[in-house]
C-alpha cells in the first residue's frame, strides 16, 4: 500500500473540549441549541449514509447528477493539479471528481475524523496508486493551513453542508476559504436550493423515521460523552421550514416537562413540556444569494450548474 501523509492540526482533546463548551453554552441559553457537528459519531454517520439513500432525501442524488454531467467542465475550468476536499472524501462524490481531474497530482482530504480520513485515503490509493494523498485532521471552520502541493488547487465543499452554518458563520468561513486560494485556484461549492416547502420538509422528516433517529442520536452522544441522562424517546423529532431565513430547522421537542442531569458539566437542564431544542439549520439558497455571499468574501462566481430538476446547484468560483 502506497503510504500517505496524515497531519493532525486538531489537538487530541479539542473535540472533548469543544463538545463540553457547545453543550454548556447551547443548553444554558434560550432557545436551547446544539451544533450539528455532534451528530456524526459512528452511529450518526451510519444514519446519515442511510439518509442519503432515502427516497425523500434528494440532495445527494441531485448533486451526484451534476457531478457526473459536469465533471468535464469542472476539470476544464479548474485545471486542478491538487484537489482539497473539505469534509471527508469517503463518499463517492470524490471519485466522480477524481475521475474528471485527469492531471491531478495531489488529493488533500480535510476532516475532524481520523478514521474517516484513513478510510478515504486507503480506498482511493488502492484505485489510484499514482495519487499523492496528504490528509489533514483539522476543523476546516477554524482556519486551515494547506500543505505545499502542485497548483492550481480546486477546493471542494460539497453536499450542501455550507447550509449548516448560520449566515455570519458562512461569511467568516467563505473568507477563510478565499484566503486559502491563490490566483488560478477555484472553489467548487454544493448548495441546496429553495423549493416547495413540502418537498423540503419531507427530506428532513422521512416516512421511515431515519432522520428522526439521526436527530435523536445527538442526545445519545451527549449521554455517552458527558454522562448525561437524556432519554432520546422523551423528545419528538421536528423538521420545520423557516420562510424568513429560508432554512430547514431540525428540532427535538420535549414530550413532557423533564430535567436532564449532565454531571460532567455540573449542569441540570430543565425542559418545559413542548420546549424545543434546535439541533440543525440547513439553509437553502438562490443563485443571486450565493453570488452575493461569494462576492462579499472576495470570490467571483464563474459557473452555476443545477440538476435537471433544479433542486441542487454546484458553483465554481475564482478569486
Ligand atoms: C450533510 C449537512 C448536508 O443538511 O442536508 C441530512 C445533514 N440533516 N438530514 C443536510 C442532514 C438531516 C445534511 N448535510
Amino acid at each position: 500500500m502506497k503510504p500517505f501523509l496524515l497531519t493532525r492540526t486538531l489537538p487530541e482533546d479539542a473535540t472533548d473540549a469543544a463538545l463540553r463548551a457547545d453543550v454548556l453554552h447551547g443548553l444554558s441559553r434560550r432557545p436551547k441549541t446544539l451544533p450539528p457537528k455532534w451528530f456524526y459519531d459512528a452511529r450518526g454517520s451510519e444514519l446519515f449514509e442511510e439518509i442519503t439513500r432515502l427516497p425523500e432525501y434528494y440532495p445527494t442524488r441531485a448533486e451526484r447528477e451534476i457531478l457526473i454531467d459536469r465533471a468535464g467542465e469542472i476539470a476544464a475550468a479548474s485545471g486542478a493539479r491538487t484537489l482539497v476536499e473539505l469534509g471527508s472524501g469517503s463518499s463517492e462524490k470524490t471519485r466522480h471528481l477524481l475521475d474528471a481531474l485527469a492531471d491531478l497530482h495531489s488529493y488533500v482530504p480535510v476532516d475532524v475524523s481520523e478514521s474517516a480520513l484513513r478510510g478515504a485515503a486507503e480506498a482511493l490509493l488502492k484505485e489510484r496508486p499514482g495519487l499523492s494523498v496528504h490528509a489533514l485532521i483539522a476543523d476546516f471552520t477554524a482556519g486551515l493551513t494547506l500543505p505545499e502541493t502542485p497548483g492550481p488547487r480546486l477546493v471542494a465543499f460539497l453536499g450542501g453542508t455550507l447550509g449548516n452554518l448560520l449566515p455570519a458563520e458562512r461569511s467568516v468561513f467563505l473568507k477563510s476559504v478565499r484566503d486559502l486560494l491563490a490566483p488560478g485556484d477555484t472553489l467548487l461549492l454544493g448548495t441546496d436550493l429553495v423549493k416547495d416547502e413540502e418537498v423540503l420538509v419531507a427530506a428532513y422528516d422521512d416516512a421511515a423515521g431515519v432522520t428522526a433517529a439521526f436527530n435523536r442520536n445527538v442526545l445519545s452522544v451527549v449521554d455517552r460523552e458527558l454522562g448525561a441522562d437524556f432519554v432520546p424517546e422523551d423528545f419528538a423529532h421536528v423538521a420545520r421550514w423557516n420562510p424568513r431565513e429560508e432554512w430547514i430547522e431540525m428540532r427535538l421537542r420535549a414530550r413532557r416537562s423533564l430535567t436532564v442531569k449532565i454531571p460532567e458539566l455540573d449542569l441540570v437542564v430543565p425542559f418545559e413540556a413542548g420546549e424545543e431544542l434546535r439541533t440543525e439549520v440547513s439553509a437553502k439558497f438562490r443563485e443571486d444569494g450565493v453570488r452575493g455571499e461569494l462576492a462579499a468574501a472576495g470570490l467571483r462566481l464563474a459557473h452555476w450548474w443545477t440538476d435537471s430538476e433544479d433542486r441542487f446547484a454546484l458553483s465554481l468560483s475564482t478569486v
